[in-house]
């Protein structure tokens, strides 16, 4: 079987990291070795610009804040993401280039056409097998977040700025519903990971 490259996104809260655990092991449970990783993030080098980006002080413009995701994420690329599918192993994504069409073109309005030029730079033909989107409503995410964790520099954007980014990504799984499988993300967790299963059995089989 060809090593896949399954993405999560959805928007702030919507669960991806407490599914992240239950998708390997159902990989695993097929005998499919699992890389797990995130973005930004995933090198030693994406995680210092992760904190950059994160960080609730830094002050930059939303281009700087695009060039500097697609910085780690050529990291990302060369050291994990690529050497993993060579090698055979299917690579699970915390967040991937979506996110970067979510929130820097829905929610800061960059042009999603540069950001497709940055995406055919550094990514070349190379995208996601599967994308799974966890849906949920903006205000439902936020208040899950929030009740965890004061909220990082993106986290702290307005409700509408989140709102935007969640109707980028529904837009995005409308134009490719072959990639996308939706879920709905304000579903108890047990329904959740019923249908996540659903989403995950054609590349299983396939
Ligand atoms: N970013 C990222 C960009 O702007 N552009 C990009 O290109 C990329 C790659 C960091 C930030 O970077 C931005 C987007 C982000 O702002 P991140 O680390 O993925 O990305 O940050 P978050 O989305 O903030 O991650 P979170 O951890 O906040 O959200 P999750 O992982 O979606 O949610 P999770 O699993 O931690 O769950 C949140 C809470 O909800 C509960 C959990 O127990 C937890 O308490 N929960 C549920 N409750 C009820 N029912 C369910 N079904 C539940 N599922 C989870």
């Amino acid at each position: 079987m060809r090593a896949r490259l399954i993405t999560l996104e959805g928007v702030e809260g919507a669960g991806k990291t407490t599914v992240l655990a239950y998708v390997q092991g159902l990989l695993e449970s097929h005998g499919i070795p699992v890389t797990v990783t995130r973005e930004p993030g995933g090198t030693p080098v994406g995680e210092r610009i992760r904190g950059l980006l994160l960080d609730p002080e830094a002050r930059m413009a939303p281009e700087t804040e695009l060039l500097l995701l697609f910085a780690a994420r050529a990291e990302h690329l060369a050291r994990v993401i690529r050497p993993a599918l060579d090698a055979g192993r299917w690579v699970l994504c915390d967040r991937f280039t979506d996110a970067s069409y979510a929130y820097q073109g829905g929610g800061r309005g960059i042009d999603p056409a540069r950001i497709q030029v940055l995406e055919d730079w550094v990514q070349g033909g190379l995208r996601p097998d599967l994308t799974l989107l966890l849906d949920l409503p903006a205000e439902t995410g936020l208040a899950r977040a929030r009740g965890r964790a004061p909220g990082d520099r993106i986290e702290r954007e307005a409700l509408d700025f989140h709102r935007r980014v969640r109707a980028a990504y529904l837009a995005r799984a409308g134009a490719e519903p072959q990639r996308f499988c939706v879920v709905d993300a304000g579903r108890p967790l047990a329904e959740v990971e019923r249908r996540l299963r659903d989403c995950l059995e054609p590349l299983l089989h396939g």
